[in-house]
């Protein structure tokens, strides 16, 4: 992880800090800070604030939007994973934080409006993850990772900025819009987990420090593309379904289809998530920028571990914004179990 983290680990009676109070206790504590890092997580941490509220209106701002195309507060209806894109670029790129952005939803790098002061980071982020889950009400999310910028000058950044290998991400973090909203984030010191109070409309530290299991219980896996695995895929999949003497497996199936949701569990009870290639995509399906990699950071901050199968995550150059990556990310024997099949 990059060195210049600053954030350090909170005391167990931050329990309930909200998580302004949090990221100025990291800051307070980390030597040469400059609160830049702070306010930008700041900033994040309201867009998904926004979005979580339109999130849980979305039945409802749908309904009206057939009628009129606008809801009670007169404001033009947008579907919401323009709105959660447009809502993050607005309030980022004005902020005075980043020279660039990058999104899953834009093809190229969106830099700050002229005459707005540019920032030493960038932004990599996925608006609104898992996004064909809108319409049936199951959980979706908001993934982002952020980079110090690598080119020189003080204006707008480069797609060299935004083309960084994970393990140089400064911070990563997500938010689950589920059946509670949380924002779970890692400056490089561990992993917090904040639970959204919406009669307050504040995000309060509810898991602290948090370690994903060794080994799980839990496979994650669309396993409508099994015929389309490669033999090693289909061995490591049948292998976890097979009883052992151990009773260690059989291991129970769970796949929700937003990668946000399937992680946040990986993440909490162990097991390993997997989105191998497949003969439709010879890459994986999943965004190396606005996926892998911030979840990749996670999981190790947490102990687990994250590969394609034949190298780790963090490691990867990206060549390109929008490149595809297979993921086995989880607990760390099931991710090296997963890895020794593949191998054949
Ligand atoms: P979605 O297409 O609904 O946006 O990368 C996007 C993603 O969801 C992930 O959130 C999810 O894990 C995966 O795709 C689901 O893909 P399959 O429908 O092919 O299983």
């Amino acid at each position: 992880m990059a060195s210049h983290t600053t954030w350090q680990p909170p005391e167990p009676d931050q329990r309930g800090f909200t998580i302004e109070r949090h990221i100025l206790e990291g800051q307070r504590s980390a030597k040469g800070a400059t609160g830049e890092l702070t306010a930008l997580l700041q900033q994040i941490t309201l867009c998904t604030k926004i979005i979580a509220s339109r999130v849980n209106m979305a039945g409802l701002a749908d309904h009206l939007g057939l009628t009129g195309e606008t809801n009670v507060q007169g404001e033009e209806v947008q579907k919401l994973d323009e709105l959660a894109n447009a809502t993050l670029i607005r309030n980022l790129s004005r902020g005075g934080k980043v020279c660039a952005l990058g999104s899953e939803e834009e093809s190229e790098p969106v830099l700050p409006p002229a005459g707005y002061p540019t920032g030493k980071y960038v932004v990599l982020f996925d608006p609104l993850d898992g996004s064909s889950n809108i319409d049936v009400n199951v959980s979706i999310g908001t993934i982002f990772s952020i980079h110090e910028r690598v080119s020189s000058g003080t204006t707008g950044g480069t797609v060299q900025d935004l083309l960084q290998a994970g393990v140089k991400q400064v911070a990563a973090g997500y938010v689950i819009y589920g059946s509670s909203t949380m924002l779970v984030y890692t400056t490089g010191q561990g992993v917090h987990g904040f639970t959204l109070d919406p009669t307050v409309g504040d995000f309060f530290l509810s898991h602290v420090d948090i370690r994903i299991p060794t080994r799980g219980k839990i496979y994650s896996v669309n396993e409508g593309n099994h015929a389309s695995w490669a033999p090693g895929v289909q061995k490591w999949v049948a292998h976890l379904k097979t009883p052992s003497a151990d009773k260690q497996r059989p291991y129970s199936a769970r796949y929700v289809g937003s990668l946000v949701a399937d992680f946040h569990r990986t993440l909490l009870k162990g097991g390993v998530f997997a989105y191998p290639a497949d003969d439709k995509n010879a890459n994986g399906k999943l965004r190396l920028m606005y996926e892998a990699s911030p979840l990749a950071m996670i999981a190790e901050q947490a102990g687990g571990a994250a590969t394609t199968g034949k190298q780790r995550i963090l490691d990867i150059q990206p060549n390109e914004l929008h490149q595809r990556v297979p993921l086995y990310i989880g607990s760390k024997e099931d991710v090296e179990e997963a890895v020794r099949f593949l191998e054949g």
